[in-house]
């Protein structure tokens, strides 16, 4: 299987399209998907994901071409994508060349936030002629390349929207998934969101500043991201104190050092 297939657990994936009003769609007894049969959902998705991957590849081969290495940053909102973008830019920026794909439904408040540390932005609001999308697909994706100039950059980030389902089910071209925690979400999120975990070649456990105001279970965390993904690597950071910030720069640095980064088989 190549890289660019969303992970063979992703769709159709149980908790996607558990969208509360469609509890009474006819026939939709025990399938919350607004689809009158199952087969005409997954028809659906695979058509979706199909076109999905079709632009996926195109992205990746932009990048290729650039020779800029693509990393895809994954949340649930709130969790510090953006500060932790701030802090790896004024840590890196100087040294690197580097591109910000700032995903929000609506508003330039991120990407504003991220501007005046030296990176391109470009920012792609999906409220905006894409109805609202709850991630970042690949055609979304390669409507922001023609505002970045991809042949001078090393690095290119996606703050993706976020969402602990959504994104996980569609690549966009990245070379590498980097999915945010942050302690405050609680510890049996691996559990409830498998897909999501499972997808992240990196997870950065953040807020850890907060941990003695919480009663967050850290091992009982560490055993049910083991449960879904074991071996996989773990950070963590807070974006509010930088503690774990700079081994994630040099994870990313470690991406760009690499000549040509490894394909990973997803
Ligand atoms: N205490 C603490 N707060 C944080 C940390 N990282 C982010 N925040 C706060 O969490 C909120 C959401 O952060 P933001 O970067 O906008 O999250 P995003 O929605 O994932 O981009 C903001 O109020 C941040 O100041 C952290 O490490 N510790
Ligand atoms: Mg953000």
């Amino acid at each position: 299987m190549g890289r660019f297939h969303p992970h063979p657990d992703s769709h159709p994936h149980p908790d996607s399209h558990t969208h509360p009003d469609s509890h009474t769609h006819p026939g939709s007894v025990g399938d919350h998907s607004g689809y009158s049969t199952g087969a005409e959902r997954v028809e659906v998705l695979e058509r979706i994901l199909g076109e999905n991957e079709r632009v996926a590849r195109a992205n990746r081969a932009a990048f290729d071409a650039a020779g800029v290495t693509v990393v895809n940053l994954m949340s649930a909102p709130g969790a510090g994508k953006t500060m932790l973008l701030a802090e790896t830019l004024r840590r890196l920026a100087p040294h690197r060349r580097i591109g910000i794909i700032e995903g929000d439904i609506e508003t330039s408040l991120d990407a504003d936030r991220l501007e005046g540390f030296g990176a391109a932005i470009a920012l792609v609001n999906t409220g905006n002629g894409f109805g609202g999308e709850c991630h970042l697909d690949a055609p979304m994706v390669a409507s922001a390349l023609p505002r970045l100039p991809l042949s001078e950059l090393d690095l290119v980030i996606i703050e993706n929207v976020g969402n602990l389902v959504c994104p996980a089910e569609f690549a966009v071209g990245e070379d590498r998934r980097a999915m945010m925690f942050a302690v405050t979400e609680g510890e049996e999120k691996p559990l409830k969101y498998p897909v999501m975990f499972r997808s992240a070649d990196l997870v950065l456990v953040n807020k850890t500043d907060l941990l003695p105001y919480l009663d967050f279970d850290a091992e009982a965390f560490r055993r049910n991201l083991d449960a879904v993904h074991p071996r996989v690597d773990v950070l963590a950071v807070s974006a509010r104190t930088g503690e774990g910030i700079d081994a994630w720069c040099d994870w990313l640095a470690n991406l760009l050092g690499a000549p040509g980064v490894a394909p990973i088989q997803r």
